[in-house]
């Protein structure tokens, strides 16, 4: 039984060419390590299990002995004493060193080399020093990247990605949940509203015996540590970094915990003026006559609440429609709930394809049939293919004559009826410096659809850079604006642009905009949305997936649609596909 698959053992040869590239080695060796990952992400995984089983590895270009050896290590036992070899020959600094956005392995090795700096600490002062900036091939820029880099790296380093942070909450939720003292366990917070990164994870738990609830919380694995633990609470540092509150209440009080601890607290706050108005007084034990007004009192001479066993009737009680969790980020959900006019949000279960996807023919790790196999088993009706275009070179982008090849082959897999799922092709194209796209009117006009981004010249004057892109929707062949920020969560600050003038210019040249879905993206952002959806502009979730298990992270992308408060028909891929087609064709037909 194979203990890693393909697309782990890819990761792990990227990782050692990055430790190598630190450590100074060779660049031809570290290439050596590079280019292996990627002819294994290109293999088809049947074709990789049968070589590895058959010895037959090498006979794949790019893979020579040493490296087969690794690999069929890796696949076997899940480890590779070269790789903790390697690792322990480094000083942990240095590694430490790659977490800084924006400074990469070869950087790192100069600085080692040239400087001495072996730390984080080290290296922020001899920014500080000057000494960074003098260093042959580094400059005043470099520097001020850096330190900028170590900035964020900090405010970074305090948040999660909501992917990251919903993964980790899941087997806890279901650990509490199989507790037999425990009746309801809920998660709350930034988690439950959708929230693009994650403080903290929040668990409301109601239960008649607290103790072995708290125990199990604390002992379970994956525990750092402890940092407090008493009475009704808990909270523990996990192994990630992630902090995760637990908090235990009566089942009767469970519906106002959950409520109070979802947040967010400006929403909390209009609740509690809402309830003030009426007479009462919300919090998360219940909900009371205000202090003078009521008389019941329990018998530890408390208010007696309102009973509530779901949040529903705690929004009744106020006169409000239930408030979904995203929604509650104090934007005039409370208006809109007395009014009856809250949105049907649109749901996971609502897409029936989706746009923006690459395979290995650019920076995939999948086959474009394995991405349609995997569309398939989604239910998908279509399954949109949008590779890199030839100036991406970073991602293997493709050049007129592969993205010819590729049409013809997705062409061809449509007609063989091997999958139930129809393959769009398309491409995601550069919009270069200028505004100009990447590949010729013709070439375009053979595709299905364009998604087209920026990838370069990121640092670009916010006029220019949206100039730029405005240009960029005005031509005809476009028919959706991928990645609008170019932001990439707790990584990378987004480019300047003015999104405002360019959601007016999509809305004006009927080119959607998409929502990409990658945890890492969420982008265009969700507090844009409402507005201009309302204003017109068609939105796209798109997962962006590089390999198969890519096409997931609609769902982090559905979260954002909903917390930009659009309904499924706000969503270009919630159509059918007949639909889809005759949409797609009427953007084509546009001039
Ligand atoms: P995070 O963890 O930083 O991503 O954000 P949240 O929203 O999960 O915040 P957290 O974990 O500090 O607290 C969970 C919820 O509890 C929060 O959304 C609202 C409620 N809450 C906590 N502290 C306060 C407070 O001082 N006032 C009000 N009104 N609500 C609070
Ligand atoms: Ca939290
Ligand atoms: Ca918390
Ligand atoms: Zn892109």
């Amino acid at each position: 039984m194979a203990l890693m698959t393909k697309n782990e053992i890819a990761d792990v040869l990227a990782e050692i060419g990055t430790l190598m590239e630190l450590k100074g080695e060779n660049p031809f060796k570290v290439r050596a390590y590079s280019a292996g990952a990627r002819a294994i992400e290109a293999l088809e995984r049947d074709e990789f299990e049968t070589l590895v089983a058959e010895g037959r590895l090498q006979s794949v270009k790019g893979i020579g002995e040493a490296l087969a050896a690794k690999i069929a290590e890796l696949h076997s036992t899940g480890r590779l004493e070269f790789l903790d070899k390697l690792k322990a020959s480094i000083e942990p600094g240095l590694v430490e060193m790659l977490t800084i956005p924006g400074l990469g392995p070869k950087k790192i090795a100069a600085l080692a080399r040239d400087l001495k700096v072996t730390s984080i600490g080290a290296l922020e002062e001899a920014c500080r020093e000057g000494r960074v900036a003098a260093l042959a091939g580094f400059g005043e820029k470099t520097q001020e990247k850096i330190l900028t880099g170590i900035r964020n790296r900090e405010a970074y380093s305090k948040r999660h990605l909501w992917w990251d942070a919903s993964e980790t909450a899941a087997p806890i939720l279901a650990g509490l949940r199989s507790l037999p003292q425990v009746s309801r366990a809920e998660t709350a917070g930034s988690l439950r509203r959708g929230l693009e990164t994650v403080g903290d994870l929040d668990f409301i738990v109601a239960a008649g015996d607290v103790e072995p609830v708290v125990r199990w919380f604390t002992g379970m694995a994956g525990v750092r540590e402890v940092t407090a633990s008493g009475g009704t609470k808990a909270s523990v540092r996990l192994e990630s970094g992630l902090q995760a509150d637990l908090r235990i209440v009566p089942s009767e009080q469970f519906a106002f915990a959950l409520h109070h601890f979802t947040g967010s607290k400006d929403h909390n706050v209009q609740m509690r003026q809402r309830s003030l108005d009426r007479g009462l007084s919300l919090s998360e034990w219940g909900l009371v006559p205000s202090a003078g007004e009521g008389t019941a009192r329990d018998k530890a001479g408390r208010n007696e609440s309102v009973p509530a066993g779901d949040e529903k009737a705690i929004f009744a009680a106020l006169g409000l429609a239930y408030i979904p969790p995203e929604l509650r980020e104090g934007l005039g959900e409370i208006e809109a709930a007395e009014k009856g006019e809250l949105p049907r949000l649109v749901e996971t279960g609502d897409l029936r394809g989706a746009f923006h996807n690459h395979t290995a023919e650019s920076d995939g790790g999948n086959t474009l049939a394995e991405m349609a196999g995997a569309a398939e088993a989604l239910g998908w009706e279509y399954l949109g293919i949008a590779d890199h275009s030839k100036s991406s070179r970073q991602a293997n982008g493709l050049t007129e004559e592969r993205l010819a090849r590729q049409v013809a082959e997705i062409r061809a897999l449509n007609a063989s009826g091997r999958f139930r799922t129809r393959v769009l092709a398309g491409t995601e194209c550069d919009i270069l410096p200028d505004g100009s796209l990447d590949f010729d009117d013709a070439v375009l006009a053979g595709l299905d659809y364009v998604v087209a981004s920026v990838h370069s010249s990121f640092s670009q004057d916010e006029a220019v850079m949206t100039a730029r892109i405005v240009r960029a929707l005005e031509n005809p062949r476009v028919t959706m604006l991928g990645h609008l920020s170019g932001r990439l969560l707790l990584r990378r600050e987004a480019y300047g642009v003015d999104a405002g003038r360019v959601i007016d210019a999509a809305i004006a040249n009927g080119v959607a905009i998409e929502l990409n879905a990658n945890p890492y993206r969420l982008d265009m952002d969700w507090r844009l949305w409402r507005k201009a959806a309302a204003r017109g502009l068609e939105c796209s979730i798109n997962p962006d997936a590089h390999d198969t298990a890519g096409l997931e992270f609609v769902r982090a992308g559905v979260n954002a649609a909903r917390k930009g408060w659009l309904t499924r028909e706000q969503v270009v891929n919630t159509q059918p596909l007949a639909k889809v087609e005759a949409w797609l064709a009427k953007k084509r037909g546009r001039k």
